[in-house]
């Protein structure tokens, strides 16, 4: 039976902790997330971090902090973002691989994104895949459009496979700007992706959380949820912690009989470098 990577992306760079006291941002929050998350299901966690005034930040001590806390507390792959927040220059971006995470997101291209632009030109996305092969980080590719898809088939021709053989990906679906989460851009997404593509998740923002969720399992993907994407479990119904979006995705992973996999599992899946 295949199982279900469920990966955790609890902060994001977009929510302000005004707006959403329940969002993690301080290294306290956050680890007493992760623990939580992983107890309900969650193999992974895509990190963004926030400085002392809760707005997001790159800084590399807080980042490497970030990743030793989670790693001493729980068992979870460490993804750190390299996305950031929408005005983080591509010299910043790059260096989050001196914070030495199991794993990094990789957009594979640049997407509008609400009012804003998500920046990440071709020789920005070159560099920093090179950056990952050389550091043997894992990549997760974010793919938020169609055109996203071509890209990760003309980056894998031109400069081969990610360190470890194996390619993972994630379909982010329902930003304004990028594609819909939809099933039926779902499936035009996955029918697209290269045929080294070893395994995929999918998360809709907003509510397309759960059509997504659904249309992933049903087509053989895996899930990623949390509150960087969805910040209700129904209308009026606010998430309060992390692992309530967690605890559904292993619910309906477990009804369509493909449970959570373990974070030992997920290593295997994404061959992520063991360490010791
Ligand atoms: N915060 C978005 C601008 C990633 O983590 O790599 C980018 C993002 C993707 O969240
Ligand atoms: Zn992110």
């Amino acid at each position: 039976m295949m199982s279900t990577l469920i990966t955790v992306a609890p902060t994001g760079a977009e929510t302000a902790k005004a707006d959403c006291p329940a969002l993690p941002t301080t290294l306290e929050e956050l680890v007493e997330t992760a623990k939580r998350c992983e107890a309900a299901g969650a193999a992974m966690i895509h990190i963004h971090i926030r400085d002392a005034d809760h707005r997001p930040t790159l800084d590399l001590g807080r980042l490497t902090d970030t990743v030793t806390a989670v790693r001493e507390n729980t068992a979870l792959i460490v993804q750190l973002s390299t996305g950031g927040a929408v005005t983080d220059p591509f010299e910043h971006r790059l260096k989050v691989l001196d914070a030495a995470p199991d794993s990094c997101s990789l957009t594979m291209g640049t997407v509008n994104f609400g009012d804003d632009v998500f920046m990440n030109p071709w020789p920005f996305v070159t560099e920093l895949y090179q950056l990952t092969q050389e550091r043997e980080v894992v990549p997760e590719f974010e793919l938020f459009d169609l055109g996203h898809v071509a890209a990760l088939n003309r980056l894998l021709d031109k400069l081969g496979l990610p360190y470890g053989g194996k390619v993972h990906c994630d379909l982010v679906m329902g930003v304004p700007g990028g594609m819909p989460g939809t099933t039926d851009a779902l499936v035009a997404a996955v029918n697209g992706l290269p045929a080294g593509v070893t395994s995929w998740s999918a998360t809709g923002v907003g509510r397309t959380t759960l059509p997504v969720a659904l249309a992933a399992l049903s087509k053989g993907g895996h899930l990623r949820v949390g509150m960087e994407d969805t910040l209700t479990l129904a209308k009026g119904r606010p998430v309060t912690h992390n692992s309530e979006l967690v605890e559904r995705a292993a619910t309906l992973a477990t009804l369509a009989q493909r449970p959570p996999m373990s974070p030992d599992e997920a290593r295997d899946l994404l061959n992520v470098k063991r360490r010791p």
